[in-house]
């Protein structure tokens, strides 16, 4: 079937002439049998659900354990995003930075539009509008994902603010972000990301993946967003939002960095041990901030997201119950192994993996194996309000002031639990250092040691030595900059044995990053940050071998030299851009040690 008919579209829901013309000239290149327009609602997640299901797409897990919630195993060879594949498409390639594979817009629309070309013949082409951000909030930004895949449809309805919402707030602006997707034929030799931040456009292509698909996430909340966020003064960060309530029943906002698969969403759900009586956690996002500077000279943040794309291993009710809560009703698994009841199963929940257990690839699976049940980056999709100690203010258009901004890697070695940077270009000299051991997030080698800076290597959308800089002028335009921190859950024994305890334990780390802020206690000073004296880290109420704390905590002279060291190869290779304060930040340190 060739272009779709006026007839087909009696059911286009907007009069935006800027929008209806670029869903026409989408549909003329990739050639849809039809074109479909999400209105978000129950009815329509209910016809697509089984249409999924009717195609294969969808596995219905048992309704009693697990109600309205569904399994989909994804491709073998498309179970994480490929950052090798994403590019970042700027008129002239500095603009894109060393750190971001770079092609020109004209080369990539050339090749991707040969791609799409007839792309989505005999399917269906969706057309999904989104909001990310609050209803209603001066944060708040429009996309337009046109998708060939349900599977994609149904979690962008998890995961953004979906249909009328997001069309009522684009009116008949033409500023939307303008993302096209389809999965092709899945062949890893035909997939591509590409970002032309100066056209606010995403093509992506050959992926079914989470961040290489979602397009609302990753592509534009971060690569696009955080080129707008430098046009417009803002930031756009790789970074969870927590409220903490304190005994006293003063609430404090904190955001932090951990890269990909290094426990933002443990963090931002966490549950503090029976000690800290009276203290109350509250999540507003798990991987995704949008901050401003508000008239009161704070920063204020946003998630904006509506939904959690978690990783399934290692989540249970012991490391994560509230996670475990999101999951119980209403969300998509991928890639996880199922129970012969029809239960999900990952390595690391809470029981032991029963008989006659399936793969994440749908095969018997074999307990002598060596293989893991579920793929090590198998994810679920929850909606935020399944969270129980979601916070009431996740969907307040003002957003949330931020009191600390934390960084935080995974490390075996060197970095302690935790650390203060002396002033805001520490800070950021801190953030932008930060080293951490790649993870199955994305595809390539896990477990090595590579800088991350601000855990945003793989999603900032513009040169990094240019996004440093945008992040040291912000200080000039707050009143009150947040102190800045440095974390490492992840240190270990030389027997290769986790430190510290970590998921809930990490509340007295907390605890001691909002007395920092807050003044309310003193620290001592190492040569690369302060750190808590000997009693200030509350660890009452749990066994905790002191010489293990102490190790975890400790700031030792050769470990940070090899750090400096290998903190070169940043500076080379962002040589052109990298601002002098950092530099003198890194001299300075140098000449201490
Ligand atoms: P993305 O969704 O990829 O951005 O990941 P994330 O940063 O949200 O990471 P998440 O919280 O999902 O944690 C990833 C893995 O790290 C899981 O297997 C967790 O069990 C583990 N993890 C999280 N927090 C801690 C911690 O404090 N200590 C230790 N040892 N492991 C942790
Ligand atoms: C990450 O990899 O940081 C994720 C998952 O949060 S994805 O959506 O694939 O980016
Ligand atoms: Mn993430």
């Amino acid at each position: 079937m060739s272009e779709p008919k006026r007839s087909d579209r009696t059911d286009v829901p907007t009069t935006n002439g800027t929008l209806v013309a670029w869903v026409d000239d989408t549909a003329r290149l990739t050639k849809p049998d039809r074109v479909y327009w999400c209105d978000g609602s129950l009815e329509e997640k209910k016809r697509l659900t089984d249409e999924a299901v009717a195609h294969g797409i969808l596995i219905p897990l048992n309704p009693e354990k697990r109600p309205g919630c569904y399994l989909h195993r994804s491709s073998p060879t498309d179970v994480a995003r490929t950052e090798h594949l994403t590019f970042v498409c700027t008129r002239e390639k500095e603009a894109a930075g060393p750190n971001n594979n770079w092609m020109s817009p004209k080369d990539a629309y050339a090749k991707l539009g040969a791609l799409f070309n007839g792309s989505m013949k005999g399917r269906t082409m969706y057309v999904v509008p989104y909001l990310m951000g609050p209803a209603g909030s001066p944060f708040s930004k429009v996309g337009i994902e046109i998708t060939d895949s349900i599977y994609v449809v149904l979690n962008m309805r998890i995961m953004t603010r979906m249909g009328g919402v997001a069309l009522d707030a684009l009116g008949d602006s033409s500023d939307f972000n303008r993302g096209l997707h389809s999965t092709l034929d899945l062949d890893p030799e035909k997939r591509f990301i590409c970002h032309f931040p100066e056209d606010n456009t995403i093509w992506s292509i050959g992926s079914g993946y989470g961040g290489n698909a979602l397009l609302g996430k990753k592509c534009f909340a971060l690569r696009i967003g955080s080129w707008l966020g430098r046009t417009e003064g803002w930031l756009a960060e790789h970074m969870l939002i927590l409220g903490a309530e304190d005994p006293q029943g003063r609430t404090h906002y904190v955001v932090a960095a951990f890269p990909s698969a290094c426990g933002k969403t443990n963090f931002a759900m966490m549950v503090p041990p029976p000690h800290f009586k009276g203290w109350k956690i509250t999540t507003i996002g798990d991987d995704i901030a949008w901050m401003r500077v508000g008239e009161d000279g704070r920063l204020w943040a946003v998630n904006p997201e509506a939904g959690y794309f978690g990783v399934a291993p290692g989540t249970n009710f012991k490391t994560n119950p509230n996670a475990m809560k999101s999951i119980a009703r209403d969300a998509i698994f991928t890639n996880v192994a199922m129970t012969p009841d029809g239960d999900v199963w990952w390595e690391g929940k809470d029981e032991e993996p029963p008989e006659g257990l399936i793969d994440w690839k749908g095969n018997p699976w074999k307990r002598d194996s060596g293989q893991p049940a579920a793929h090590p980056n198998s994810r679920f999709t929850a909606p935020m309000t399944n969270n129980p100690i979601l916070s009431p203010h996740a969907d307040d258009p003002r957003g949330v002031p931020i009191s600390a901004i934390i960084f935080g890697g995974r490390r075996a070695t060197t970095v302690p639990v935790v650390l203060q940077a002396f002033n805001w270009s520490h800070g950021v000299y801190l953030g932008a250092t930060m080293g951490s051991e790649t993870t199955a997030a994305a595809t390539g080698q896990v477990g090595v040691v590579r800088r991350d800076p601000m855990a945003m290597l793989p999603f900032c959308g513009y040169d990094m030595g240019e996004y440093f800089a945008h992040w040291l002028r912000m200080q000039g335009r707050l009143k009150n900059p947040p102190p800045i921190f440095l974390v490492n859950w992840f240190r270990k024994s030389r027997e290769g044995k986790f430190l510290w305890p970590g998921y809930g334990e990490n509340m007295r780390v907390l605890e001691w990053i909002l007395a920092r802020a807050n003044g309310e206690v003193g620290a001592r000073e190492t040569l690369v940050g302060a750190v808590p004296r000997d009693g200030d880290l509350d660890l009452q109420g749990r066994d905790l071998a002191p010489e293990n704390v102490a190790a975890s905590m400790a700031v030792d002279r050769d470990e940070w030299r090899t750090e400096i060291e290998s903190q070169g190869e940043l500076f080379a290779k962002l040589d052109a851009t990298m601002p002098a304060a950092l530099r003198l930040e890194r001299q300075l340190l140098q000449a201490k040690l």
